[in-house]
């Protein structure tokens, strides 16, 4: 079947012999389930922390988008990471992660899982070869973004993933910012991909939700064990509002791409912004390896703004349908600035260095109509 077709049906065929036949699937509330014997599960069912059946419809229908054996679905794009750092790592270890990333992302590395003496190591994952020199002999796992967040660095999966095997490690994507309509990092060869389901998969900034889709059978078995010996899972009516979601995601983010390819044509061309970086442009460094790549170039996209922070800062808070806010892959238009928003849990030496500086702007193009949104750019750059 097609992505289209998955995206409705996976997950939620009627049952007309078992249940009543809903044609969308029921928010399970219960936490427990009775059964006639005891040690007995009914139909696989005993505590919801451990499987409830709205979690499983989704956790099938995620799996079809990514094209993955199996889906795991948790209540937030950290608590995905945090299971699958807490079920791959051990004291010792080494992570090699790419430099640019979401900043909740390099806090949980650097803040939380060094204290259990898991260290990280961070390189550019746009440079293979240099790439190369930075593993040690615990380097037990690769994680990148690409697109990356905030920068929109696109690293070439399929090699990276290679020189991960041939370390002995294994890659994980967090292909958040693509969604799995756009981009099937597994098809390139990655182990393991990680969402924020927050973002493009739920889509109407409503929900929280994170999932892992992979295909290996014992790196299954690891993360799923954790995710019930743990606890992070989405509630059954969250399960609902991201399944919900998924249902039209092909449908949005076609207009997500439409709108961000415009919007960052526009304001290439515009003298008060210095640069754009949109993988679909054709000045981006890897806009050769994102055509390859993937299916379309997201809806995201950052600049510069040619003046100061001072202006950069006047820029955003005169803006009147994007709002300052952060997060991205709504249906709403949002706007922020990585440096003291996003980001401002990175260390100021290193933002600096990764140019990350307060005159950035990342921008999350929502389904809008086209002509509104270059309007609102339009009337608050004036005079900049
Ligand atoms: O917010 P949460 O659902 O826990 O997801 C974390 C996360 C993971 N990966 C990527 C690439 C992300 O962008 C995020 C969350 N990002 C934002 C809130 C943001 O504005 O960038």
């Amino acid at each position: 079947m097609k992505f289209a077709t998955r995206a409705i049906h996976s997950g939620e065929e009627p049952d007309c012999r078992n249940g009543f036949g809903d044609v969308v699937s029921p928010i399970h509330m219960s936490t427990t389930y009775a059964s006639t014997e005891p040690g007995r599960a009914t139909r696989g069912y005993d505590y919801t922390r451990t499987a409830n059946p709205t979690r499983t419809a989704l956790e099938t229908k995620l799996a079809s988008l990514e094209g993955a054996k199996h889906g795991l679905a948790f209540a937030s794009g950290l608590a995905a990471e945090t299971t699958l750092f807490l079920s791959l790592l051990k004291r010792g270890d080494n992570v090699l992660a790419a430099e640019d990333l979401y900043g909740g992302t390099r806090r949980l590395l650097v803040n939380v899982l060094s204290g259990f003496g898991i260290s990280t190591t961070f390189a550019d994952f746009t440079d293979p070869d240099a790439l190369r020199s930075k593993f040690r002999k615990k380097t037990a796992l690769l994680w990148m973004e690409s697109p990356s967040n905030p920068l929109m660095k696109v690293s070439d999966i399929r090699l990276i993933s290679e020189i991960a095997h041939e370390h002995g490690a294994i890659s994980v994507v967090d292909n958040t910012f693509m969604s799995p309509f756009l981009q099937h990092p597994l098809k390139l060869g990655a182990d393991i991909v990680l969402h924020s389901t927050t973002k493009y998969i739920a889509g109407h900034s409503d929900v929280l939700g994170g999932a892992v889709m992979l295909s290996d059978d014992a790196l299954f078995e690891r993360i799923h064990f954790n995710q019930n010996a743990a606890g992070a899972v989405p509630s059954p009516f969250d399960s609902f509002l991201v399944m919900r979601g998924a249902k039209t995601l092909h449908l949005r983010m076609q207009r997500h791409c439409e709108n961000a390819a415009e919007l960052a044509s526009f304001l290439e061309e515009r003298k008060e912004i210095s640069h754009v970086l949109y993988p679909g442009l054709e000045s981006h460094p890897q806009h050769r390896l994102a055509s390859r790549q993937a299916d379309g170039f997201g809806g995201m996209l950052s600049f510069e703004i040619s003046g100061s922070e001072a202006d950069a800062r006047k820029f955003v808070r005169r803006l009147k349908l994007f709002a300052l806010a952060e997060s991205l892959g709504g249906v709403e238009s949002l706007i922020e600035i990585p440096a003291l928003m996003t980001h401002a849990s990175v260390p100021e030496s290193e933002r600096r260095r990764l140019g990350i500086n307060g005159r950035l702007i990342r921008l999350s193009a929502g389904i809008e109509d086209i002509d509104d949104l270059k309007d609102d750019l339009l009337q608050a750059l004036k005079g900049m």
